[in-house]
């Protein structure tokens, strides 16, 4: 049974085909690969049509969109017909030397007609390619009825329409669907959402006539809070009927409270005014008349919060007539002030109007910044220069150092700025230093005489007694160092064992600055067993000492100073050394020396031997010819000081080094270390330890 009806229908379509007036219709539709989407980079399409023996093919497009290239080389659509290219298409309008279809419409040569789609590897922007219609036609006198030659307000589609050989068909631009009527194009309009806090929409082409037989659904959905306003601009016409309510064509408003319209006519609807957050639109069309449409402009409101209170010294941002939910503000201080919620600094500050009407939060002030009170200068002091304890934004304070015996380097003046910190004029946030003055003595150079005197206090400030095994000398430095030479702390290696005291006159006063040692610094030229030669050491100390009367750094020597300590200048060296008597000194006892000719010293030296005594060119000698004066056995490391005439500091030019073994003998001298030799040296050591 089932073969049979096979065979049946076999036949049927065999005898419609024969009885035919038209030979089977050839038409279709060709698109970009995508369409309505953007076409992809790299494709290649290629579509082979042929009309019946006698017809040819007609081709036109309905939309066109493809990069533009010089001679459409990157991408193109071209036609061709047997082997003659009739077109090669590419952009969306001609130019001089590229063809865009626009509204033409091609033809065959003959019953072929070769299409072929080409997009290269990239594309600047996205393109949406083509869409184009075919249909085989007749060229000889049996014509075929073109449908669609009549006007277009009575056409049959209301798109685009395409005749073929026996027939028609109707299609629809982007955004419609052809309606199952087969000419009408109904919108694409269904779930449209809106969810600004304003907006516009309209019927579908509005002010152009609307669709027909649509059904359009707008949704404008905002967060709970907001009441939506609906109010109809510019122009309403919607079909309607003069006796029953808007049988035809029709727009309903609803929202979840109720219900509004239908509306129709010629008439702006009211305003609307929904009380709600969520509202829905419909508009429905039929498939009759020529109606322009709606266009409805929404606004929304929320339960208004009261006006913030601008804080003294601060401002907010931004200000508007009315805050509503979800609006904010923040508030900012002015310079030299912050914000503080009660007694919390903060970093920001930003309120949100909720949808009761009321702030999230409360408006801060804004405090003037204080800096607190500004820290202690060791060995200075400090003054309110703006008044008695006032520490806030732009006070002024004044750090002076203990005058004499310190000085600053800055002018000490610092501000309270407003990050809160005490800021001095060159912008610097830590306390001044206060340096200690150096090479500060009671010490008189008129009426010199050369022989030992007793120092008095405040002579040699700057003399430190090394008490170890033996006992040596050194000088202060700064307010932390001491200078010695090498062999008097040569070997010493429980660092604390060496018992550094200053301050005193006689070596076993119970009244004294005691100071220990941190680390010994020993020239890395010095050698024990090969004479003397960089015999320089330095001490740090733990702590730093206070600078007195009696506790002063002496001055390291200037470039300048070079001057002073030529022959026969005149120096003065300090100890608790040997005296002519043979004992140590009780009492700190000092000599004024004139500096020896080098080289009449060198000669000295090497006449006579003295275990490893050679005189080098880092050494100084001083002495008298006649002997008598001299440094001895417990000076060693002590200063020989020179007045630096134009400072009126004294400063150190050697370092006790050796001597003969007799102290004092006639043609020989004292030899000290150059310290003017070792300025990168120590200072390298001091800056950096
Ligand atoms: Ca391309
Ligand atoms: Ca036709
Ligand atoms: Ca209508």
């Amino acid at each position: 049974m089932r073969l049979l009806i096979f065979l049946g229908l076999l036949w049927s379509s065999a005898t419609r085909l024969s009885a035919s007036k038209w030979p089977e219709p050839v038409f279709g539709r060709l698109v970009s690969p995508g369409f309505p989407g953007k076409y992809a980079n790299n494709q290649d399409r290629s579509w082979n049509l042929t009309a019946p023996p006698g017809y040819r093919l007609r081709l036109y497009f309905t939309h066109f969109n493809l990069e533009l290239s010089y001679r459409c080389e990157y991408d193109f659509v071209k036609l061709t017909s047997g082997t003659k290219v009739l077109a090669t298409l590419c952009g969306q309008e001609s130019t001089d030397t590229e063809q865009a279809p626009g509204n033409d419409t091609f033809y065959s040569l003959g019953p072929n007609l070769e299409v072929t789609f080409h997009s290269d590897y990239s594309n600047e922007k996205p393109f949406t390619g083509f869409e184009a219609f075919y249909a085989a036609e007749g060229q000889t006198s049996r014509k075929d009825v073109d449908e669609c030659q009549v006007s277009l307000e009575e056409g049959p589609c209301d798109h685009y329409c395409h005749n073929y050989l026996g027939g028609y068909y109707c299609s629809c631009r982007a955004g419609y669907y052809l309606h199952q009527n087969k000419h009408t194009c109904s919108a694409l309009c269904l779930g449209q959402v809106f969810t600004g806090r304003s907006g516009e929409l309209s019927s579908p082409e509005y002010p152009q006539p609307y669709p027909k037989l649509s059904s359009c659904i707008y949704s404008i959905r905002l967060e709970e809070g907001f009441r939506v306003t609906l109010d109809f601009v510019e122009s309403f016409d919607v079909e309607t009927h003069p006796d029953v309510q808007c049988p035809y064509d029709s727009l309903k408003i609803q929202t979840e409270k109720g219900e509004y319209g239908p509306f129709c006519g010629k008439a702006l609807p009211h305003r609307i005014e929904t009380n709600s957050n969520s509202v829905t639109i419909r508009f429905t069309t039929d498939d009759s008349g020529n109606h322009t449409g709606w266009k409805i402009r929404y606004t929304s409101t929320a339960q208004p919060c009261p006006d913030p209170i601008v804080p003294p010294n601060g401002y907010i941002s931004p200000v508007q007539a009315k805050y509503v939910m979800k609006d904010s503000f923040s508030v900012f201080c002015k310079t030299g002030f912050e914000l503080l919620q009660g007694p919390v600094p903060l970093k920001s500050f930003a309120a949100v109007c909720q949808k009761d009407g009321s702030w999230d939060r409360p408006i801060p002030e804004c405090s003037i910044v204080d800096c607190g009170p500004p820290d202690d200068l060791p060995n200075g002091h400090m003054e309110y220069i703006t008044g008695p304890e006032v520490t806030t934004y732009k006070a002024v304070i004044q750090y002076r150092c203990e005058e004499t015996f310190y000085i600053m380097r800055s002018d000490g003046k610092y501000v309270c700025e407003a990050d809160g910190f005490w800021t001095s004029s060159k912008g610097e946030k830590f306390l001044p230093v206060c340096e200690p003055v150096c090479g500060l003595s009671t010490l008189t150079t008129e009426g010199r005489i050369f022989g030992g005197q007793l120092a008095k206090p405040g002579d040699f400030p700057w003399q430190v007694l090394l008490q170890g095994e033996t006992i040596a000398a050194g000088a202060l430095l700064h307010d932390n160092w001491v200078l010695t030479a090498a062999h008097a702390v040569y070997g010493i290696t429980t660092e604390t064992s060496l018992d550094i005291r200053m301050g005193i006159l006689k070596r076993h006063s119970p009244n004294y600055t005691q100071a220990w040692s941190e680390a010994i610094f020993i020239h890395e030229g010095y050698n024990q067993s090969a004479g003397f030669d960089n015999d320089i050491a330095l001490i740090k100390l733990k702590n730093k000492v206070t600078i007195n009367r009696s506790i002063t750094p002496v001055c390291l020597p200037r470039k300048e100073t070079a001057s002073l300590m030529r022959t026969d200048n005149i120096g003065t060296v300090a100890g608790w050394g040997l005296t002519q008597r043979g004992f140590l000194a009780r009492n700190l006892m000092f000599v004024d020396i004139p500096i020896v000719d080098h080289q009449k010293c060198t000669s000295a030296y090497e006449k006579q031997r003295y275990p490893g005594g050679r005189v080098t060119a880092n050494m100084l000698c001083a002495g008298l010819e006649i002997g008598g004066k001299d440094s001895c056995r417990g000076d060693s490391g002590g200063a020989l000081v020179f007045l630096d005439n134009e400072t009126q500091q004294w400063f150190v030019g050697g370092i006790v080094s050796w001597g003969s073994i007799n102290c004092g003998e006639a043609e020989q001298y004292g030899v000290y270390t150059k310290v003017i030799n070792y300025i990168p040296w120590i200072k390298n050591i001091m800056s950096n330890f």
